[in-house]
């Protein structure tokens, strides 16, 4: 399987987040993709190549021109306060108060993200262009002629909607290259994010369409990140009602529970009639991931490859989460090691 990567991700390091009341280094970091690349070459998955630059325009399909515009100047407006440590937000427009576009940098930031967990750094905006470049590489290999290509994202995007930023994700690669597939000729595209979070912002940005059916398989949001969204009443809007279908499991859900949500997913999928799968692939459900409540085990992520595989199309997976860093790309590529062994 070929696998797109840049170095360019090293760009983008936060400094800190805040948990538990404390502030921590970063969960979300260099290293984890650093693992994945090494997982790959390790096994001799597939070649390895540069992204091609694809421009702007496929990023404006999903992003709104104002938030690329935001994002991509608002490091240099902060450099000009003198300040050279990580841009984060800390006020957002909830209810009782007003979504108008203030003036001020900081304002701007609370009105473009919805937490504090996505920090701009000198090279984030670099850094996220360049994975959604990854993404969209990845992608044109499907859209000519390959069954399967590995689209190694860093920073992820799953959280990032049309014009907020969150959850360590600024631009949705996985959107970006959905959308590509449609814009180059594809009719059905079914997005499944297997990431323990739910891809609150890629279920926003498709909610009312039918072209593009998201499914997700996650921590319950009563009690998980994102919170606001991914609850199985979600079923879509206007067009896209009965294209959006949410799987939220408890704490503490193994594989046995887990894959039975899976196989949900891929009825759905299956009865759709996607031409193309996009696969958003976060293995923070693993049983030791220091921020997420799932025990999937290694060998579970070569059977969940497996079982894509079986829906029998062609597929795009996209890197999403993960934070087990020593045991991420073993996980990662066993998701692709699991699948390529089912197609061969
Ligand atoms: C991104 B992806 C407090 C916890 C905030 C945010 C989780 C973002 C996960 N620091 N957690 O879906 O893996
Ligand atoms: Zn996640």
């Amino acid at each position: 399987m070929l696998t797109i990567y840049s170095d360019d991700h090293h760009l983008h390091h936060g400094r800190c987040e805040l948990m538990d009341g404390q502030l921590m280094p970063c969960f979300e970091m260099p290293s984890r993709a650093d693992h994945v690349l090494q997982r790959v070459k390790d096994r001799e998955l597939g070649p390895v190549q540069a992204p091609q630059d694809f421009g702007l325009a496929p990023l404006q399909r999903i992003h709104s021109r104002d938030y690329l515009n935001f994002f991509k100047g608002a490091w240099e407006r902060w450099t000009e306060f003198g300040q050279d440590g990580d841009l984060l937000p800390y006020t957002w427009p909830a209810r009782t108060l007003r979504r108008v576009l203030p003036t001020s940098l900081h304002g701007q930031l609370g009105y473009y993200s919805f937490d504090g967990g996505a920090p701009i750094t000198a090279g984030t905006w670099q850094a996220a262009y360049s994975a959604a470049q990854v993404a969209l590489t990845a992608q044109q290999a499907i859209m000519q002629g390959a069954n399967a290509a590995f689209a190694l994202c860093r920073p992820p995007g799953h959280h990032a909607a049309s014009d907020l930023m969150g959850g360590y994700c600024y631009l949705n690669n996985a959107a970006i290259a959905a959308q590509a597939f449609l814009d180059q000729g594809h009719k059905k595209v079914a997005i499944l994010d297997v990431d323990y979070h739910h891809g609150n912002g890629t279920q926003s940005i498709f909610y009312a369409r039918s072209d593009v059916l998201f499914t997700s398989i996650h921590g319950h949001p009563e009690a998980e990140f994102p919170f606001f969204l991914g609850y199985a009443d979600e079923l879509g809007e206007g067009t896209g009602e009965g294209f959006n279908f949410n799987y939220p499991l408890p704490a503490g859900c193994g594989w046995d529970r887990w894959s039975a949500a899976l196989a949900q997913a891929c009825q759905q999928i299956e009865r759709y009639g996607a031409d193309v799968i996009v696969v958003s692939l976060g293995v923070d459900t693993f049983k030791d991931d220091p921020i997420s409540q799932f025990k999937l085990d290694s060998p579970d992520y070569l059977a969940m490859g497996a079982r894509i595989a079986h829906l029998g199309k062609p597929t795009l997976f996209v890197m999403e989460g993960g934070y087990a860093v020593e045991e991420i790309g073993v996980n990662a590529v066993n998701v692709l090691e699991g699948f390529a062994e089912s197609t061969q």
